[in-house]
């Protein structure tokens, strides 16, 4: 079955309190922005394949914290081999959700290999997660939700999704800005050292 994907960010954002969340390009960053915006998110507009990468950067900068990344299967599929290194390093704090649609929305509805077969939670187990879960209902959404929240171990979960288009709702546009932002939310005055 295939979800809806601002139902599904909707409900993983529920209750976020201190969660940081790394959006990837596109879609995702309008979905957790459609959310709600606040400076404890980072959505990016550009640096495809980047997102799990800050998303482990965070996480080890933050142990502290949950740090989701929210990202497309198009956008996961160019930085695969961040998964070997995130597992590696193995943040206890650390989620990543791919938000399964089998196609590059963005730019045109083009099909993913996600469409031919890859299969990015076994990937994800090959390169050393011990949680990775393919998602298929809305059921199963609170209890991914309390085990990111909780911070309950490095976890992969792909969500695959209808490919329905929503209406943008874009966050603040400047990167530069949204780095500070979150780093003053993260930091206070130290943010300014
Ligand atoms: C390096 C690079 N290549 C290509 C693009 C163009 N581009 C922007 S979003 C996108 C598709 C993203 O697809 P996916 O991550 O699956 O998200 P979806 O829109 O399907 O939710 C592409 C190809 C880009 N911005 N940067």
């Amino acid at each position: 079955m295939k979800l809806d994907r601002r139902e599904v960010v909707k409900e993983l954002l529920t209750e976020r309190r201190d969660l940081l969340v790394v959006a990837g390009l596109g879609a995702c960053a309008w979905d957790i922005t459609a959310a709600g915006d606040t400076p404890l998110n980072f959505p990016l507009w550009g640096a495809m394949g980047g997102a799990t990468m800050v998303g482990l950067g965070l996480a080890l900068a933050q142990p502290k914290r949950p740090v989701l990344v929210i990202t497309g299967d198009g956008e996961m599929l160019m930085s695969m081999s961040s998964l070997a290194t995130i597992a590696a390093q193995r943040p206890e704090n650390l989620a990543i959700v791919v938000l399964d649609n089998e196609q590059y929305g963005e730019t045109g509805h083009q099909a993913t290999h996600t469409a031919m077969g890859a299969d990015l939670p076994a990937i994800a187990r090959g390169c050393g997660f011990r949680k990775a879960s393919a998602i298929t209902k809305m059921s199963a959404l609170p209890a991914l939700r309390r085990a990111i929240h909780g911070k309950d171990g490095l976890q992969f979960a792909s969500i695959k999704i209808t490919p329905a288009d929503y209406p943008k709702v874009l966050p603040p546009r400047d990167g530069a800005w949204l780095k500070h932002r979150m780093r003053v939310a993260l930091l206070g005055e130290r943010a300014h050292e």
